[in-house]
């Protein structure tokens, strides 16, 4: 039978499965609330799947359940440094997002790089907390080597996602945020354990040639979106968010974890504008001229990204959040079990 929860009874039993597999309140408080955002939003790529994986990666000894991060030292004031010593990204944002909003409205610019992370969440819940101060945010990271380059026939690259968020008064932020391969990675595994092709474009198999099994696209290489330049802008990432910020790129990262079953530990690079302190002498209000750029996108029938996502909380929130019956068993075992319970 389907299971019906309230958006905050969701998160709790999130948060005491990730408690009583051994992760401590900084870690499980932050994560329960990311995961249980994927679902609420109707991510399921980011959502309550995800929570298997960071057990398997406690369990594997390749994430610390018990790390509390700490601000590390930083040669700029417009370089806000948290190291999370091992621990999630979540809870390093987190305690990071102060400090990047106080600078970013000081200098007009500034970054957040979290270092010795481990990241398996969507990025949009950091562009968003990053516009409720009034902020436009962008955010990046590595994952694994798993999306080969456009010309290339094995897997290099991450999937790489990218957000961006632009606040708007009175009303939900611009967002987006999506891997640079075709798909997020998880959409594969999902389509293989409901058993359904892949459209064509995703992935190719371990010879290289196109393939629309899943299976054989995990063995073998997702693909770029948009051909050379999702392959450009992935590389990009891996230089800012990897190499730029001193921490691993997605070849390195797959290297250490010798498995994309895990979740991968890298760095992340979230930089946070004020379009106020940009603006501040040239023409217009930049709110109100980004309004009217999205009116003229929604004047043409349009949608906005995030707007799916926008619908899908408010339907959570007032109705609360299905589960599948498959989904509700694998949380009760997931809670009696805790590590027993994964590989
Ligand atoms: P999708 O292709 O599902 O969505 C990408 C974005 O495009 C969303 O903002 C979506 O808004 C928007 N969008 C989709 N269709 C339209 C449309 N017709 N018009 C306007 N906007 C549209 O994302 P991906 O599969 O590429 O990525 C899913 C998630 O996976 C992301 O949250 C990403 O952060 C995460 N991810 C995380 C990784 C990690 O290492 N941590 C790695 C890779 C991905 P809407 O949601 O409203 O549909
Ligand atoms: O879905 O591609 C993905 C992904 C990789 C790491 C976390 N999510």
């Amino acid at each position: 039978m389907s299971q019906t929860l309230s958006v905050p009874a969701l998160q709790d039993r999130v948060e005491a499965i990730l408690r009583r597999a051994g992760m401590n309140d900084v870690q499980s408080t932050a994560l329960a609330r990311v995961i249980t955002a994927g679902e609420r939003d109707g991510c399921k790529s980011h959502g309550i799947y995800r929570i298997e994986g960071s057990l398997r990666t406690l369990k594997a000894g390749k994430v610390r359940g018990d790390a509390r991060p700490e601000i590390a030292a930083s040669t700029s004031r417009g370089i806000v440094r948290v190291d999370a010593r091992g621990g999630f990204s979540n809870p390093a944002f987190d305690m990071g997002l102060p400090l990047l909003a106080e600078r970013a409205r000081e200098l007009g610019l500034a970054a957040l790089v979290v270092n010795d992370c481990t990241h398996f969440a969507a990025l949009w819940p950091e562009v968003e907390a990053i516009t409720d101060h009034g902020l436009a945010g962008l955010v990046m990271c590595p994952s694994y080597a798993s999306v080969a380059p456009t010309g290339g026939k094995s897997p290099l690259l991450g999937t790489n996602p990218i957000a961006f968020g632009w606040p708007r008064p009175g009303q939900p932020p611009y967002v987006f945020d999506f891997a640079t391969s075709v798909v997020a990675r998880g959409e594969i595994e999902l389509h293989r354990r409901a058993g359904q092709p892949l459209p064509e474009g995703w992935a190719i198999d371990a010879d290289g040639q196109p393939t629309t099994d899943p299976a054989a696209a995990l063995a073998g290489a997702m693909l770029p979106f948009g051909g050379h330049k999702g392959s450009a802008i992935g590389t990009m990432i891996e230089l800012l968010a990897g190499v730029m910020i001193g921490d691993l790129t997605s070849p390195e990262v797959l290297d250490i974890l010798g498995a994309t079953t895990l979740a991968p530990m890298h760095g992340e690079l979230i930089l946070a504008l004020s379009p106020a302190a940009f603006a501040a002498g040239r023409r217009g209000d930049p709110f109100a001229r980004a309004e009217r750029l999205f009116e003229a996108i929604k004047g043409q029938g349009a949608r906005l990204p995030s707007e799916r996502r926008f619908a899908a909380r408010a339907r959570a929130l007032s109705e609360g959040v299905t589960l599948t019956e498959a989904e509700a068993e694998q949380l009760d075992r997931l809670l009696a079990r805790g590590l027993d319970a994964v590989d």
